[in-house]
């Protein structure tokens, strides 16, 4: 057994001695309540979930264990000649729960690399689908496809013990987070660059190896990407892609059958979808307006435009953040120090100071600040890839890390089936009527 392995494995044992005991002697212990209004909207504020991984503040933002993400953009191990962190290192620190050393982020990323091989079935199940595909459909069939490789099915075929769980997750997960950049940058290629695929650079550390799959050489992309993948990784357990990954894989679902469901819930809109929106709405702005940068007064009357016709403005709002999301400012700051005079990026912080006063005057929108996804778009135009309709698939590359790392930790700690209670509105209406 791998050294990082066999320490998740302590963790885990630790843990899950807590964890019993903390069920022995406050499992009946009330932690939330549930309104008639949260039951229809969204679940809203239920805590009624734990995930290892990270937690989020609504005004501060994300915690990875703890650390925030200036916090791990200053302590998490770098690539060479770098300054962004690397993802495998924030695996790690979601997995293990301690900041990994140097040694660990450079063994992480030769064992991810080992295990990065795509068998051509998964290719072949790829070119089956039409171009035309959105890139998020090619990239969940292809993660279905990828499905016959898994450990945790065979073992559980098998009849594997409850006991073993955990490392067969395991096993499937780190495999899995290996292959996905090719996977991805294989669909990229196809879609938009005639077939003409790059073979992986094995030297490479992993978010390093994506851009070069790509077809990006700029070392700032490869920065852009290291924190990319960081920052999208995770962002606690009840979002749309975590908590459906968690939940198909309560059902004993392994680690390709749950994360393609995750997949699903990205892909939409108001999650992870949003990214290609908003740079959408960004061009078409622009476009509208006959091209260059825009001033406040046209952008405050495309915003009311957009609003006027039913829609919501993308990129602002969150379920949970009542803040400026954290990542939002990372990929600002970001932006500051490599290419302050993009116009895009100019264009994106001339929507931030005009979008959240408008959105506040609505007054029904809980947080009127921008998210992840208002800001990613600019920055990945800027080095070329203006295929915005890929970009859901850079999120979904990232958020592998998070979501497969608690699928982990679910397995070790043998959470249970997820199954809450459903009532109707017939229910409900009697139940308010005190029947
Ligand atoms: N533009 C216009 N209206 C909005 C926006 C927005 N950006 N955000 C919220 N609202 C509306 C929302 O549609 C709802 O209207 P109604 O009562 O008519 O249905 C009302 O404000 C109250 O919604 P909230 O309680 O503030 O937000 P909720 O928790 O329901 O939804 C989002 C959160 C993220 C779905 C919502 O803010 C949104 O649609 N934002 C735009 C899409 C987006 O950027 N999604 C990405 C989220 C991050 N991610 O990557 O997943
Ligand atoms: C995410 O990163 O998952 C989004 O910000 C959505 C969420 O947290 O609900």
């Amino acid at each position: 057994m791998s050294y990082i392995k066999e320490k998740f494995k302590a963790k885990a044992d630790e843990l899950s001695a807590e964890v019993k005991d903390l069920l022995k002697n406050h499992g009946t212990k009330k932690i939330d309540e549930v309104t008639v209004a949260q039951a229809y909207q969204g679940m809203r504020g239920i805590t009624g979930l734990v995930t290892e991984t990270s937690l989020l503040d609504a005004n501060e933002g994300i915690r990875f264990r703890g650390y925030s993400i200036p916090e791990l953009r200053e302590h998490l191990p770098k690539a060479p000649g770098g300054q962004e962190p690397l993802p495998e290192g924030l695996f790690y620190l979601m997995l293990i729960g301690e900041l990994p050393t140097e040694a660990d982020v450079q063994n992480l990323s030769s064992v991810l690399s080992r295990r990065s091989h795509v068998p051509n079935h998964v290719f072949d199940a790829i070119e089956a689908l039409p171009v035309s595909t959105h890139p998020m459909t090619m990239f969940t069939v292809a993660v279905m496809a990828l499905q016959t490789e898994s450990v945790f099915a065979k073992a559980y075929a098998d009849g594997m013990s409850k006991k073993d769980y955990w490392s067969y997750m395991y096993e499937d997960s780190l495999n899995l987070i290996a292959r996905l950049p090719r996977i991805a940058a294989y669909i990229y290629r196809r879609k938009y660059k005639n077939g003409d695929h790059i073979q992986p650079d094995g030297m490479l550390d992993w978010a390093a190896n994506f851009a070069h799959m790509l077809g990006y050489r700029n070392e700032d992309f490869k920065e852009l990407m290291r924190l990319y993948m960081v920052i999208h990784a995770d962002h606690e357990g009840g979002n749309v892609s975590a908590h459906t990954t968690h939940l198909v894989g309560s059902a004993l679902s392994d680690a390709y059958l749950s994360f393609a469901a995750g997949l699903n819930g990205l892909a939409g809109p108001l999650h992870g979808l949003a990214n290609q929106e908003v740079i959408k709405w960004i061009l078409d702005m622009r476009e509208e307006l006959g091209g260059g940068m825009p001033d406040k007064a046209q952008i405050e009357a495309y915003v009311k435009k957009t609003l006027a016709e039913g829609k919501v403005v993308p990129g602002y709002g969150h379920a949970v953040l009542r803040k400026t999301d954290p990542r939002f400012t990372a990929q600002m700051e970001f932006a500051k120090k490599h290419l302050p005079d993009e116009e895009l990026v100019r264009i994106v912080w001339l929507v931030y100071e005009t979008v959240p006063d408008i959105l506040k005057d609505l007054g029904k929108v809980k947080n009127p600040w921008p998210n992840v996804d208002a800001h990613s778009g600019a920055l990945l135009v800027h080095y070329g890839l203006v295929e915005y309709e890929f970009y859901t698939v850079l999120f979904g590359v990232s958020r592998a890390l998070g979501v497969l790392a608690s699928l982990c930790w679910d397995r070790a700690l043998g959470l249970s089936l997820e199954r809450p209670k459903s009532v109707t509105s017939e229910w409900m209406k009697l139940f308010v009527e005190g029947k």
